[in-house]
């Protein structure tokens, strides 16, 4: 084996193209983790360990995820074989617990230089290898405003970049939310699904009461309506409404698919490769939903070009993906930061089909873009 000879982890800070208003946060940029690994060889590999809106999403921020890895995780992975990569990520959970967007990018870097060194792509490195080569892809509308919202809609769906909409919901009462999302449903009508996305704000009270509602409107499913800890409620839920709820920040791995699949906690998983920690427990996630009869859907932490395609990798994996994906983290930022953009058209992803992941990083606009960059900016 040629160990790994440097392992650089940097944060890039790049503006979105509007304001994306979530219940927990309002996002005016992102800030995308990027962890490039060489190893003796030369071979690199490049991951991304991307959350949202700095600690309000989740447990990890930014700065924490480039803490993670380059103290704890760097001088774990120095004395492990990157060809190896199960056993690595194994080697590195006896010593670092949680963590897991930290883990995801690190896992996705050793992926990405395995699928190099063999010439295939990271998806046919991930269970039985690809069953797919695209995957239908949603849009968030949370601009903030119902009318710039539909026509936002409108725009995409006449360039056909997409027919799945999820609005975000919970920041105001649950029936000026509904109220919103209602008018968005009546103008897409029968030319788009809509669903929406919680994010953790209602009680199970407000859920009942806004699960009906929206039901009536028309919206296809309710991401993560109450606390991701609370799977009784959820489970209740499920059981009482049609429209079916969809578990995203319950869902932080394998254990958690188990407890809410036996508990039938939720109709839906939102299989996310950074808060399961990575691509292959992801794929443990999926396979505990197939065998629970749960549907899947391919989720976002709204990352850049690298942990977009690492996602994409996953999902064409999966034998069923029955409610698309969301993996359109790029199309929200101002800068590409691959050299080629992914390509997304006919309501599409197009899964890269190079080795590794497929993408490489754009050198001099991530030089410009890094946090730490030390030359003075002129524009
Ligand atoms: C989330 O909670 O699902 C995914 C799409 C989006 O707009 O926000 C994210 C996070
Ligand atoms: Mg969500």
């Amino acid at each position: 084996m040629a160990p790994i000879g440097e392992i650089d982890t940097f944060i890039v800070d790049v503006p979105t193209i509007r304001p994306h208003v979530l219940a927990m946060t309002t996002m005016r940029h992102q800030s995308i983790v990027l962890v490039r690994i060489r190893d003796a060889d030369g071979i690199e590999g490049v991951g991304e360990g991307t959350t949202i809106g700095g600690l309000s999403y989740g447990e990890e921020s930014p700065e924490s995820i480039k803490l993670a890895i380059d103290t704890y995780i760097a001088p774990i992975l120095k004395t492990c074989d990157p060809t190896r990569v199960g056993l690595a990520m194994a080697t590195i959970g006896k010593s670092v617990a949680g963590n897991h967007i930290a883990k995801c990018a690190v896992e996705t870097a050793l992926l990405d230089m395995a699928g190099r060194r063999l010439g295939i792509p990271v998806s046919e490195l991930i269970g039985g290898g690809r069953v797919r080569d695209r995957l239908p892809v949603a849009w968030t509308l949370a601009s903030g405003d119902t009318g710039r919202d539909i026509e936002e809609a409108e725009r995409v769906l006449t360039a056909r970049r997409h027919r799945i909409f999820k609005l975000k919901i919970g920041k105001h009462a649950v029936r000026d939310d509904v109220a919103h999302v209602a008018e968005i449903k009546r103008a897409i009508g029968d030319r788009g699904s809509v669903r929406v996305d919680v994010n953790q704000h209602w009680s199970e009270a407000q859920a009942d009461l806004g699960m009906r509602m929206l039901q009536d409107a028309g919206v296809d499913l309710v991401e993560q309506p109450v606390r991701r800890g609370d799977i009784s409620a959820m489970a209740r839920l499920s059981a009482k409404h049609i429209i079916p709820l969809m578990a995203d920040e319950a869902l932080h791995g394998p254990l958690d698919a188990f407890a809410i699949a036996s508990r039938a906690g939720a109709r839906i998983f939102a299989v996310k490769i950074a808060q399961s920690g990575g691509l292959l427990p992801a794929h443990a996630v999926a396979t505990i939903a197939q065998a629970a009869g749960v549907g899947l859907y391919g989720g976002t932490m709204l990352e850049a070009g690298v942990g977009t395609a690492a996602s994409a990798h996953l999902c064409a994996t999966l034998p069923s993906l029955e409610w698309g994906t969301e993996l359109f983290g790029p199309l929200l930022l101002t800068e590409e930061i691959l050299a080629e953009p992914l390509r997304y058209a006919d309501f599409e992803l197009e899964v890269p089909d190079g080795p590794g992941l497929g993408v490489t990083l754009d050198a001099d606009r991530v030089d410009f873009y890094r946090r730490d960059r030390v030359a003075p900016r002129l524009h």
